[in-house]
């Protein structure tokens, strides 16, 4: 390092004879600054005084997922104190860095710096930064967990029996069914009807309860901040209760095959008064139809083959290996011509 430094150096150039002027340090090490690290401590907290409330009120309301929901809220909130937390260690690593290259530089023709022995240790700096990370990981940690239970498990799929429910006492359920690939609602309060319209009531509790008829799908409305595996054969629960009107997106977020990507639609928030009359005018206009629907359940099994002319199943040994689709087994009599 030392000969590389010296190596360099061509005939004197005006800067590098100033350099040498100002009494160079003994084996070219760079005179310490005993306020550097008071600058750099100074630098780090103005600029996180200024920048985290500058986030926090300027770029915070804006960021996704929104407040459509107490969930989705929540997801904000969160968001806003994780880069609250991270901006000023991003600050901290790039002042450093920035005042290291501008006052610890080489200069052109001079020696090379090298660190004195506090760059090798340097306990008061070691202590701060064991106990500062130590603190801001377990603040996260604490944080985290409680966000994650509140409200109502945060918009997360809880499974069959969820353990943290919302603070309402009445809640609506609506069950989400996915398969290859599109999503289906069932209102079970509303007589089982089935839709492939989401339409929910502002102000009020939704217990999603999600499940699948073939492969792992998952429910996804990142407006509401709801986002909940959908499992063949699983009630997958999930709550939210809606603050604001308008629409959203139902998204599959599980790769589900070929038409994964095309597996989404639209669904709206509207006053509970709209919703009630929607959903009981939709009860009435499709009874026609759901009298021929399984009657509801939690899951659906459907055979592959359909052996009762259902669409949805029986229930009985549905993953028989002798599923055939309606084509007859060796030695089977010919289903009769109808
Ligand atoms: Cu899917």
């Amino acid at each position: 390092m030392e000969s590389k430094a010296t190596g360099q150096g061509e005939p004197s150039a005006a800067g590098a004879s100033a350099e040498a002027g100002a009494s160079p340090p003994p084996t070219g090490a760079v005179a310490v600054n005993t306020h550097d690290g008071w600058r750099i401590v100074g630098l780090w907290v103005v600029l996180s005084a200024i920048a985290d409330p500058l986030f926090y009120y300027l770029a915070g309301p804006h960021i996704p997922p929104g407040t459509m929901s107490n969930t989705a809220d929540g997801a904000q909130f969160d968001f806003n104190v994780l880069i609250v937390a991270a901006l000023p260690v991003l600050l901290a690593v790039w002042i450093y860095m920035g005042y290291a290259i501008v006052n610890w530089r080489a200069s052109r023709n001079g020696p090379e710096p090298v660190g004195g022995p506090r760059a090798r240790s340097n306990l008061p700096v070691q202590t701060a930064w064991v106990a500062s990370t130590t603190m801001l990981v377990l603040f996260l940690f604490g944080f985290g967990t409680y966000e994650l239970v509140q409200p109502g498990g945060a918009g997360g799929g809880q499974g069959p029996s969820p353990v943290w429910t919302p603070a309402s006492r009445t809640v609506l359920p609506i069950q989400v069914i996915g398969q290859q690939w599109k999503w289906t609602y069932r209102y079970p309060t509303y007589g089982g009807f089935e839709t492939s319209q989401l339409v929910v009531p502002d102000d009020t509790a939704i217990a999603f309860h999600v499940t699948s008829l073939d492969v792992v799908h998952d429910f996804w409305v990142y407006q509401l901040g709801v986002k909940a595996d959908a499992n063949p054969g699983q009630d997958n629960v999930a709550y939210t209760t809606p603050q604001q009107l308008g629409t959203f997106m139902v998204r599959c977020d599980e790769l589900c095959g070929l038409w994964h990507g095309a597996m989404f639609n639209s669904g709206s928030v509207v006053t509970p008064s709209q919703f009630q009359s929607w959903a009981t005018r939709t009860e009435r206009q499709l009874a026609a139809n759901t009298k021929y629907l399984a009657p509801f359940a939690w899951t659906y099994t459907p055979d592959a083959n359909g052996a009762d002319g259902g669409y949805y199943p029986d229930n009985v040994d549905p993953y028989s290996p002798v599923e055939t689709y309606g084509a007859a087994q060796p030695g089977e009599p010919l289903p009769a011509k109808k």
